[in-house]
């Protein structure tokens, strides 16, 4: 298990190379230590996070936590976390959090991370800003110098009404930048993927670092047509990467 797995990568390297997803599992079983009873929880989504998400439930089952509420950022981790038996409440009832836990895209030397390829931004950043504390796991390929500096996209949420509208206004603001707009499609029919708000998503690729985050956050929020980008600036308070050579835990 995960636990064994982090003893062979920490002090000495492992015997083995790990897979990703075992590195995904120590960054995750790494991020529940900070789990205490009692906790308003933040479950995040995605594969990182999912680990995150089987471990809570398995302590929960051995009596070692209790009294936890999940407040799930996703549809896929209600239902997870659910059949886990995981007892689950939401922002209206919650709305201050002790602690999230969530994966990332794309985390930069600054903490600042691109979420949303799995397409669930919009809760995530509803529900991870009403946090003390957010967590963020991942494995080592997640580093990057800047924002889109892995070539993957940058998901922004929009309104189904005149995607293409909305597109080609986002692709202008970072013509600098070599920008191209791209709407997402469910690989399963080829239609748009609709997300769990019934709306769309516009994966943003750059050429080049598009710069001052914040400025280009707030330039894609000004236009009508955007719901939320997948840009989560100054959020991460605690960064927990796992890699070939052990766990790293990082705070701000
Ligand atoms: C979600 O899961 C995201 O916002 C991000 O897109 C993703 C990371 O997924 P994984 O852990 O599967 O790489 O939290």
């Amino acid at each position: 298990d995960a636990a064994a797995l982090m003893a062979s990568t920490s002090p000495s390297p492992p015997q083995r190379i790990l897979t990703q997803d075992e590195l995904k599992k120590i960054a995750a079983y790494k991020a529940v230590e900070f789990v205490e009873s009692g906790m308003v929880l933040g479950l995040g989504t995605g594969s990182t996070a999912k680990h995150a998400i089987d471990r809570i439930g398995e302590l929960l089952r051995q009596g070692k936590l209790s009294n936890i509420i999940g407040i799930p950022t996703s549809t896929q981790t209600h239902n997870q976390a659910s059949s886990l038996g995981i007892p689950l409440s939401d922002l209206d009832t919650h709305p201050v959090l002790d602690l999230a836990i969530d994966g990332a895209d794309e985390v930069d030397p600054d903490m600042n991370l691109v979420k949303g390829r799995g397409g669930s931004l919009l809760r995530e950043k509803m529900i991870e800003g009403c946090c003390k504390k957010f967590v963020v796991i991942v494995d080592e390929s997640k580093l990057v110098d800047y924002v889109g500096g892995s070539g993957l996209a940058m998901p922004v949420e929009i309104v189904p009404f005149c995607w293409k509208f909305t597109a080609q206004k986002l692709q202008s603001l970072f013509e600098e930048a070599g920008c191209v707009a791209k709407l997402r499609v469910s690989p399963e029919n080829g239609k748009p993927y609709v997300t769990d708000n019934g709306n769309f998503i516009i994966d943003l690729y750059f050429k080049k670092d598009i710069g001052d985050l914040k400025a280009a956050g707030d330039a894609i929020l000004r236009l009508a047509g955007v719901v939320e980008h997948g840009m989560f600036i100054d959020m991460a308070t605690t960064l927990i990467v796992a890699g070939e050579l052990g766990v790293r835990v990082r705070n701000k």
